[in-house]
């Protein structure tokens, strides 16, 4: 299979995130990407190619105006004050206080973000916006007639909604792609999200829309990461209602049950007939992995990318999370081959 990605992409390098009550390097990391990239290239997986610059367009289909702006100019605000370090937020709003936006950078970085994990660097943005360009030339390549492509999208996106980062996600990749898909040729878009966390920032963005079905497969969201969202009571709202499928799953979650939840997702995708696939692809269901709880082997995303490919849609797959560095590329050449078998 086909793989876009970019050397901006390595560009973000935050420093440390908050994590459990300490400042420790950040999860996400650039050797993620650069461990992929070497296992896609020992497995002769397919050609890796830079993607074109798409320009802002594509992106303000699904972010806000001010919030990119945000995004383009915070690192240059904070690192006046703060020359040392990057920016990391440490108030948010609240129940029942105001949805206004204040002047000061401090305040900014809590109004647009959800959590002190995901560092604004000097290269933040530009890796950010090299991301959003591999998904969106994985798109052109899928909708130009291609069965399958992979867009190694690091820093990943599905919990960046319309105007809040977080979660080591900027740019929601898999929506910018979706919404451009329906740009295209497309009437229909079907999200399958597979990543551990529950892809709250791509719920939001569609949950009031019916031409994107989002289905995503996660760790229980009373449990784990991001809490807020992502319960398997959450439908869709307004004209969406019945286009949102959570399908949550306990702690230690092995292949066993991993599967039938899998079967459930593609075959309520079947259904709503998409004219493209967008998988957003996390191997932190691994059972290394650092952060998560899910046990999945090496082996079980063989099997994992063979059920995407049966699906039998045109399908574009991107990188969201998985932090289990020694296995990583492993992990996601198991998916690809798989789909290909
Ligand atoms: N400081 C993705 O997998 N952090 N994001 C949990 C750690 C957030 C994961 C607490 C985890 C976000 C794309
Ligand atoms: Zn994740």
């Amino acid at each position: 299979m086909l793989t876009v990605f970019s050397n901006d992409q390595l560009l973000h390098e935050g420093k440390s995130e908050f994590h459990r009550g300490q400042l420790l390097p950040c999860f996400e990391s650039p050797k993620r990407a650069e461990l992929i990239l070497a296992e896609l290239q020992a497995n002769k997986s397919g050609d890796i190619i830079a993607p074109d610059r798409f320009g802002l367009e594509p992106v303000l289909r699904i972010h806000d105006a001010a919030y990119v702006e945000f995004l383009q100019t915070a690192f240059d605000r904070w690192h006046t004050i703060h020359p040392d370090c990057d920016a990391l937020p440490h108030t948010w709003n609240m129940r029942g206080a105001r949805d206004i936006l204040p002047n000061n950078i401090y305040g900014q970085l809590g109004y647009y973000s959800c959590d002190a994990s995901t560092p604004i660097m000097a290269h933040t943005w530009q890796a950010a916006k090299a991301s959003a360009d591999a998904a969106i030339m994985a798109q052109r390549l899928v909708m130009q007639g291609h069965r399958s492509a992979f867009a190694l999208t690091r820093p990943p996106g599905h919990h960046a909604t319309s105007n809040v980062y977080g979660g080591y996600c900027y740019l929601n990749n898999a929506a910018i792609a979706a919404q451009a898909f329906l740009d295209g040729d497309a009437k229909q878009v079907a999200i399958l999200d597979i990543d551990y966390h529950h892809g709250n920032g791509t719920q939001i963005i569609f949950e009031d829309r019916n031409d994107v079905l989002v289905v995503s497969i996660h760790a229980n969201p009373a449990e784990a990461y991001p809490y807020f969202l992502g319960y398997a009571d959450e439908t869709g709202t307004g004209a969406g209602k019945g286009y949102n499928l959570n399908l949550p799953l306990p702690d230690g979650t092995d292949w066993n049950s991993y599967q039938g939840a899998l079967e459930t997702a593609l075959a309520a995708i079947s259904r709503f007939t998409p004219d493209y696939l967008v998988v957003s692809l996390g191997v932190d269901t691994y059972a290394g992995d650092p952060i998560s709880s899910f046990k999945l082997s090496s082996n079980d995303f063989s099997k994992l990318g063979h059920h995407l490919g049966k699906a039998d849609f045109p399908t574009l797959i991107l990188m969201e999370g998985g932090y289990a560095v020694d296995n990583i590329g492993c992990n996601v050449v198991k998916v690809l081959t798989g789909f290909e078998d």
